[in-house]
């Protein structure tokens, strides 16, 4: 059922109290490791993101596309991006506490802003799209409880974009993480850029895999009960 907040926004009723934490990070930050970790754990409904559409929509590839050319593919896949985010905010869930990797504030300040300041999204593109994010966020509530910041440096970040090698990611230069990553340190650290939606629980995350297990493990009954 749905029904409007007191600040006009539409709400799902049965969505109300549940527990939503967002991961944020760089690409290859860890973030997927961090969801599987919490996966295992009854009560918590894990959503990864869903990269597979990005790269496949209708057989179309625009994660793809837009590395190859930026300023023509910008706009297709974070529209698309803002959607399919959008799509799991407002999904309905039946455990107490749902898990998300990254969140539609993300996608608008973090990447969509990049492409701009880069100077490789036109200013129309740029405009059309904070259009969208800004009725969607002033008209439909999007909770979010708990931002766990996963904090990693961006050599770190290429070493593991390398090892993994994910098609459409081969290109990306080590300016692109450190831009990002400035970008990440301005809005969840200095708190200089953007509005936060929620509180910030930041988690180092440069080291291998079994220790950011460990710190998943240390820190697991502040992020389950949405401190920071
Ligand atoms: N991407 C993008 N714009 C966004 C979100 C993501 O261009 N708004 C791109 C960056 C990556 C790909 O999508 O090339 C997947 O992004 P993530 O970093 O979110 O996912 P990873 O699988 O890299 O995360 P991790 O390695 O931390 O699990």
């Amino acid at each position: 059922m749905q029904s409007y907040s007191s600040q006009g926004k539409l709400v799902r009723n049965g969505e109300k109290n549940k527990l939503v934490i967002c991961i944020e990070g760089n690409i290859a930050s860890g973030k997927t490791t961090c969801l599987e970790y919490f996966s295992k754990t009854s009560n918590i409904e894990v959503l990864t993101e869903p990269v597979s559409k990005w790269r496949n929509v209708r057989g179309h590839n625009p994660l793809g596309l837009m590395y190859q050319d930026p300023t023509r593919w910008g706009i297709t896949l974070q529209t698309y991006i803002q959607l399919t985010m959008l799509d799991q905010h407002l999904s309905t869930t039946s455990a107490p506490i749902r898990m998300m990797e990254r969140s539609i504030y993300g996608a608008k300040y973090i990447f969509v802003e990049n492409l701009y300041r880069s100077g490789k999204m036109p200013e129309v593109d740029f405009a059309v799209l904070s259009e969208w994010f800004e009725w969607i966020t002033q008209n439909i509530a999007i909770p979010v409880d708990l931002i766990v910041y996963l904090q990693s440096s961006p050599q770190i970040c290429h070493e593991r974009l390398k090892e993994r090698c994910r098609e459409e990611e081969k290109i990306i230069p080590l300016e692109y993480l450190e831009a990002i990553h400035q970008l990440y340190e301005d809005w969840l650290i200095k708190k200089t850029s953007f509005n936060i939606p929620a509180p910030v629980l930041v988690i180092s995350a440069d080291d291998d895999l079994q220790k950011m297990i460990h710190q998943f493990e240390e820190n697991r009954e502040k992020i389950l009960s949405g401190r920071n």
